[in-house]
């Protein structure tokens, strides 16, 4: 028999283009020896097997998430080999919360598992830049750390010389997820006075209608609740591609015997899946909410019951003025935080208990049988109650007066309310595009409404919020430095409006009387709004700023009318640009100094954001690359280096308001004395002194990759050991009180600009769209499965699986009147601007719409000009209130939000001349 040694096999392999091709000895299979005894310690090529084998080892296992905003948090397994990451995998060894719910694991999304690859790319940052040309030229030196901390720590110091405090944008984004890179910015914030955007409003991500109705929009289901529901909408959410690693949890409960649904404009991965899909009108949610309200109502599907006790629906309202009935009204002296039910029982009007200016904290009702229905007088005063003028509302909204507008028909709607009334535990999930929309109050409010209604709430359902936020006093004290200092917190909607003058491309782009038409208000309003928001105290604005540090925030991407709003920062932070990033993405592009940031391997950290009750530990895997450092000790150095020179040029404390920011000992103060000078430091504390954690150490929570949170990472209620957390069942089962005015469920809203605007109930309005401007094209960009926001989207495997190219969405009937073909590059315009994609066909999506997934960096796309150059915004002035119990800038809670979708656009086969190189930059 022919035999063949290996070092003959591996010299075969060389010469199989040349020598051997050339001999005609051409290799065959054949002509390889049979091994008997695969056993047997020695056979043939065992060698070439050893090459597999060499790749699955390891020198060493670490443990991650990823800290960008995916809202997955996923344990992953990361494996070292030579000081390199190899690869990683999902750890998978959640425990099951529940034998009758389905288990957590793996959990995780493609993204995920390539970050190995992704982290050692060309745009990866590995050291300290500084601008050597003009800004965004592309000219970058590289300087030591210390010259860089030194020159910005100089800089930073002047500025507040002066201009004093406050002039200096601090703004973390949402590429920090996790709690010991979130702790160091904010807390360095919190020291200098540095400006802070609202981290959900200024993405657009807040939904600010669950605020107004529950007091919070951050108390929701863990994703293993939706496992027993009955019924669940898919509002305004495509969980396949933007919640991956949960929306198994939804197709669990399909199979578990639960109707699921979906709205959306196009058949998306999601609405696939489903029970049924509606193919709704872009924009038009709240009118589809108020006609199963309209149902519900006309059929009396409503649990009166459940209405008494958890809403405000029986309150007393005035006839007269149309504002609640207060105690103010009554007795000389009295609250205007305490309100009236009419009792049945007793035939007169008594104090609702459980309100904010009540001293019963409880919704027991006690022996009082609240009216829902009917008119009264009450000492004179005719009065009428909160569920009559939310029927009159209703009433305009039947299934046959808004079918052209939603485009679902009047029998679905009916269908569709009766199946969300008769479920045990009905669901309806919006997820963030829906705060995207100018009406999203609005599509909240009367969704919120509908459950109520139909009494669900708590274990019976209720609003997915698509947040569940915990508790953790830890980390809070030491990202507001013990709440002793604070950073300069804004209204992340109306901060990047009014300082990226975004106004101006407003008035652009809408036609303002028909906006007045669609939304309820032109520019011109908002503008007074805006106005009086600030005036009144109601919402803080800070102005111009010298000097801008962003940190995490692909900020020149995110934004819309992105073009101009980064030339007016730019020019505003004329004295320092900093930018701390683990690439140069396009916001680090146009930086002075760029600083090189620890990615998801590289440092300690944690992460429990998300829905679902698991900590998970990122131990630092590898050493950060070149000479990144993670983001907690960058901040801790710049401070060591304010400190220090501030020491030198004798620069004294300096009072700001109420607080004396003192630069001499800002380094002692960001590190407690020498206590947190790393991620490492940071990391061991939280873990070591957070109630929610248990006692547990930082290294057994490190071998194990997670920690399983106790029922005190509860906020409002406990999170129960054995049972996945269902939100508000503290206030259906335990009759305490929701963080409202009035105590309950919130649906009659008296502040004057609601009346103004004809909003004191849940009602509904449309978006701006075509109709609000010249462009005949509604747009949308929701998000991409291939990548998160713009992280990842250069990545070759990610890439591999889309065209490789920004590209836009067209339904080919469009196309074909337009002269499009599949493939073609095609112009986007309005009057802000025009930017240029290729056309993908895509048969579901309406003929008079173009979608396109947002997070393509600025400079994938040809000319580098990006869709967000052309995208008009405003903002929705009943997002701007305050004074009103629960209503008034809270962080994450409730102010004016960036929105995302309201342009429109027309499209045409791009020319040769229009798409041909070289790009300018
Ligand atoms: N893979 C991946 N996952 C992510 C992210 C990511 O970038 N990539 N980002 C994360 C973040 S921060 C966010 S905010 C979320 C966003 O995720 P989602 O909340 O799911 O929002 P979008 O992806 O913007 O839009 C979801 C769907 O809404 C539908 N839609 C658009 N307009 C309308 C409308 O007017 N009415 C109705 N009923 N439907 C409409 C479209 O079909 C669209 O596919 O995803 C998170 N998860
Ligand atoms: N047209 C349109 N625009 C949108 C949206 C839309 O749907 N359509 N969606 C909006 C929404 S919901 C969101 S959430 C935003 C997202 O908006 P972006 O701010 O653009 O989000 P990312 O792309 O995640 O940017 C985060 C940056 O953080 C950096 N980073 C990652 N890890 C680290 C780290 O460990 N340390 C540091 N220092 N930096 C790090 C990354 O390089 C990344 O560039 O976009 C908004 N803009
Ligand atoms: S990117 Fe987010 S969703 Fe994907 S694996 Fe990582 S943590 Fe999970
Ligand atoms: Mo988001």
């Amino acid at each position: 028999m022919w035999k063949l040694k290996r070092r003959d096999f591996l010299k075969g392999l060389g010469l199989t283009g040349t020598g051997a091709m050339l001999s005609g000895n051409v290799w065959a299979l054949n002509r390889l020896e049979p091994v008997g005894d695969t056993l047997a310690s020695e056979y043939p090529y065992r060698g070439w097997e050893d090459l597999y084998r060499n790749e699955w080892t390891w020198d060493s296992v670490g443990h991650a998430a990823h800290c960008i905003n995916c809202m997955g948090n996923c344990a992953w397994n990361v494996y070292v080999k030579d000081g390199i990451v190899i690869r990683e995998e999902q750890i998978a060894k959640y425990p099951q919360v529940n034998p009758n719910v389905p288990d957590a694991n793996p959990r995780g999304c493609q993204k995920g598992a390539i970050h190995s690859t992704a982290m050692y790319e060309a745009d990866r940052l590995r050291y300290p830049l500084k601008r050597a040309g003009e800004r965004g030229e592309g000219k970058w030196q590289r300087i030591s750390w210390d010259q860089a901390t030194e020159e910005i720590a100089d800089k930073i110091i002047d500025i507040f010389e002066k201009y004093g405090p406050g002039k200096l944008k601090t703004h973390q984004g949402s590429g920090n997820q996790t709690m010991v890179r979130q702790a160091g910015p904010q807390r360095f914030a919190s020291l200098v006075g540095g400006i802070q955007l609202d981290g959900f409003t200024v993405v657009g991500d807040l939904l600010t209608g669950a605020h107004l109705t529950y007091g919070t929009p951050l108390e929701s289901f863990t994703s293993d609740a939706w496992f027993d529901a009955d019924y669940i909408l898919l509002g305004m959410i495509n969980p396949n591609a933007t919640r991956i690693p949960d929306a198994h949890y939804v197709w669990e409960a399909k199979y578990n015997g639960a109707r699921i649904t979906s709205t959306a404009p196009d058949y998306n991965p999601s609405a696939i899946h489903t029970d049924l899909w509606m193919p709704i009108n872009q924009g038009t949610d709240p009118f589809l909410a108020m006609t199963m309200v309209n149902v519900i109502i006309e059929e009396e599907l409503y649990q009166p019951a459940f209405m008494k006790e958890q809403s405000d629906l029986p309150m007393l309202v005035r006839l007269d003025n149309g504002k609640l009935l207060r105690e103010a009204d009554l007795v000389e002296g009295g609250s205007d935080e305490v309100f009236y039910h009419w009792d049945l029982n007793s035939g007169q009007a008594v104090k609702a208990k459980g309100s904010m200016g009540s001293d019963d904290k409880t919704l027991a009702l006690e022996g009082v049988d609240p009216a829902i229905e009917g008119e009264f007088e009450v000492e004179g005063i005719a009065v009428t109650t909160v569920f009559e003028q939310v029927k009159r509302e209703a009433a305009r909204f039947t299934p046959e007066a808004t079918f052209e507008t939603t485009n679902i028909h009047p029998d679905v709607v009916r269908q569709e309310a009766r199946h969300l009334a008769k479920a045990r535990k009905a669901i309806v999930m919006l997820g963030y595009v829906t705060s995207s929309y100018s009406n999203c109050l609005y599509t909240c409010w009367s969704y919120a409404l509908a459950l109520a209604l139909t009494g669900h709430g708590g274990r019976t359902g209720g609003l997915d919020t698509s947040w569940v936020s915990w508790n953790h006093p830890r980390w809070t004290e030491l990202a507001t430095f013990e709440g002793k200092k604070s950073a300069r917190y804004e209204p992340g909607g109306l901060g990047e409006f009014l300082r990226g003058g975004m106004m101006e491309g407003a008035r652009e782009h809408f036609d303002n009387a028909k906006l007045k038409e669609r939304v309820g208000f032109d520019l011109d309003d908002l503008d007074s709004m805006i106005q009086e928001s600030i005036d009144e105290g109601w919402m803080p604005y800070y102005g111009e700023i010298k000097g801008m540090i962003s940190i995490a925030d692909n900020t020149f991407r995110r934004n819309k009318f992105a073009n101009r709003y980064r030339d007016e920062h730019l020019r505003q932070a004329s004295e320092l640009y900093v930018n701390i990033n683990v690439r140069m993405d396009s916001t680090a592009e146009w930086a002075d100094y760029v600083l090189p940031a620890a990615s998801h391997y590289e440092a300690w950290d944690l992460r429990t954001q998300g829905y679902h009750r698991f900590c998970n530990i990122f131990t630092q895997s590898v050493p950060p690359v070149g000479e990144s450092k993670p983001d907690w000790d960058i901040m801790a150095l710049l401070t060591k280096k304010i400190q220090e020179r501030a020491i030198a040029r004798d620069i004294g404390p300096i009072q700001d308001g109420d607080v004396t920011r003192d630069l001499h000992t800002i380094h002692d103060d960001f590190t407690r004395n020498g206590k947190f000078n790393t991620d490492l430091d940071v990391a061991r504390y939280i873990v070591e002194n957070s109630p929610e954690f248990g006692d547990i150490t930082l290294e057994e929570a490190a071998e194990r990759g997670f920690i399983v949170m106790n029922e005190h990472a509860g906020i409002n209620q406990p999170l129960p050991k054995d049972e996945p957390y269902n939100p508000f069942v503290a206030q259906t089962e335990g009759k305490k009180p929701y963080e409202t005015l009035t105590g309950r469920l919130t649906f009659y809203c008296d502040h004057p600009r609601f009346m103004q605007l004809k909003s004191s109930v849940p009602t509904a309005r449309l978006y701006a769209g075509p109709e609000a401007s010249k462009y005949p094209l509604h747009f949308y960009s929701p998000h991409a499965r291939w990548g998160i926001h713009s992280n990842w989207r250069s990545n070759k495997y990610m890439l591999r699986l889309q065209r490789g190219e920004p590209n836009i969405y067209i339904n080919p009937k469009l196309a074909k009147e337009r002269g499009i073909k599949d493939g073609d590059r095609v112009r986007l315009f309005n009057s802000t601007g025009e930017f240029f994609a290729q056309a993908k066909f895509y048969p579901s999506i309406p003929a008079h719409s173009i979608m396109m997934e947002h997070g393509w960096e600025p400079h994938q796309y040809i000319h580098r000009k990006p869709m967000n150059n052309s995208m008009a915004t405003f903002l929705q002035p009943l997002e701007l209130v305050g004074g009103w119990g629960h209503l008034g800038f809270k962080y994450a809670l409730w102010n004016a939000n960036q929105l995302l979708h309201e342009s429109s656009f027309d499209i045409e086969l791009a020319k040769a001349e229009d798409i041909a190189e070289p790009r300018a930059v």
